[in-house]
């Protein structure tokens, strides 16, 4: 099948789920344009059948907001006629979604017909699609797609509560390549990082509010003034420098490691104990299924889709957002026991495995075909 995937390019959670699509998805045969402002991050391969077209927005002082969503839905016209792509699937509805339905109508204009398969993250819904500002729009190109999917079954009951959607939404939950996080455990450099009677703590994200950054940083400092640790803060975002400022304060800077975004994800779970994930709102938690697929039992809240992803008392803990000590509690339960450490690594893993990358893709493909024949069916193609 010839698909053309639309997603934001950052290391935002969406961007890499679409990604690593894309390439599996190209792996098993499909025909792969990612149609974007930026390469996608972790598209280090271009190939014969993994493509990447440019979404260029000309800067013109008259426009004060550049209209990306015009330059989008004019791309993909001429990416889908140029290509003959035959199905776009659009990873966050905001405005991906939006400019989809648009190109759909074009088209539509030339007796071309391309189905839409939109793809709801999170934030998408939670946060910003719930915006008064942008309500109507989400709701409408939502309810305009072919078919809808959503991360977690969390997500999709969200998006029931918050919208009036008319459209079945499929529960397709995000997925893990677990070959990708088979390490050599004497190869990781851990030693660069701490000492042998340090353990590694970690956390992973955009460093937004959402996050609740502020929260690692007094749990790492909870953690510290019982047992020896180092935290490793792995991301960019808004809280990155008053969370610097925090460990200022609290006098633990030299043990904490601010690295930025990094690529070497892999490297640095690799040589974590445990993941620290305590955000308001999660729809899935990709971050925390990566550190479960590198043998890191994960501590968080219990917000959102977190609970489908992160089992109680087996991949690690759940406390209720904003509860610092519980989350402190726990995690000094896991690291100060190496047996329950090392049981914990195991059962991160085991976890991980639920969402092998090759039992989530083949429900896309499933969706994708589903999808061809239905729009057939109802003459629309
Ligand atoms: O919050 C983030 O980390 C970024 C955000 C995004 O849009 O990329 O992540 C959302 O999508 C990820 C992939 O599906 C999910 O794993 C994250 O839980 C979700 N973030 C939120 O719901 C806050």
């Amino acid at each position: 099948m010839r698909i053309g995937i639309v997603c934001y390019p950052t290391f935002g959670g969406s961007g890499v789920v679409a990604t690593e699509l894309g390439l599996e998805l190209s792996k098993r045969g499909h025909n792969i344009h990612f149609i974007t402002y930026n390469q996608p991050v972790r598209l280090e391969l271009l190939g014969n059948n993994v493509h990447y077209h440019e979404v260029n927005v000309p800067e013109y002082p008259l426009f004060h907001y550049q209209p990306y969503e015009l330059a989008l839905s004019s791309k993909l016209v001429d990416m889908v006629k140029l290509h003959k792509i035959e199905l776009l699937h659009v990873h966050y509805a905001i405005p991906h979604a939006y400019a989809a339905y648009m190109a759909q109508k074009m088209l539509r204009e030339e007796d071309i017909y391309v189905p839409i398969v939109t793809t709801l993250h999170g934030t998408d819904i939670t946060l910003v699609g719930n915006h008064p500002f942008y309500k109507p729009a989400v709701t409408f190109s939502i309810n305009k797609s072919d078919a809808v999917t959503a991360v977690s079954q969390s997500l999709k009951e969200d998006t029931l509560r918050l919208f009036d959607i008319k459209k079945e939404i499929n529960v397709i939950t995000n997925f893990i390549d677990i070959k990708k996080f088979k390490h050599d455990f004497t190869d990781c450099q851990r030693d660069m990082m701490a000492t042998q009677d340090e353990k590694i703590i970690t956390h992973i994200s955009n460093m937004r509010s959402v996050k609740r950054i502020p929260d690692v940083i007094k749990t790492f400092y909870n953690v510290q003034k019982e047992i020896p640790a180092k935290l490793m803060m792995v991301g960019e975002g808004p809280e990155r420098e008053p969370a610097e400022r925090l460990c200022r304060e609290l006098g633990i800077s030299e043990k904490v490691v601010f690295f930025g975004n990094s690529n070497e994800i892999d490297r640095i779970l690799c040589f974590s104990d445990l993941f620290l994930l305590p955000s308001e709102t999660e729809s899935f938690g990709l971050s925390a299924l990566e550190a479960m697929a590198s043998n890191v039992p994960v501590i968080s809240s219990n917000t959102g889709g977190i609970p489908e992803v992160n089992l109680e008392g087996f991949s690690g803990y759940l406390s209720n957002v904003g509860d610092v000590e519980s989350m402190s509690n726990n995690a000094l339960a896991i690291l100060r026991n190496e047996r329950k450490l090392n049981e914990f690594k195991l059962n991160a893993k085991i976890q991980a495995s639920k969402f092998a990358i090759e039992n989530i893709v083949p429900k896309y493909e499933a969706l994708y075909e589903e999808t061809l024949k239905t729009c057939l069916f109802s003459e629309k193609l």
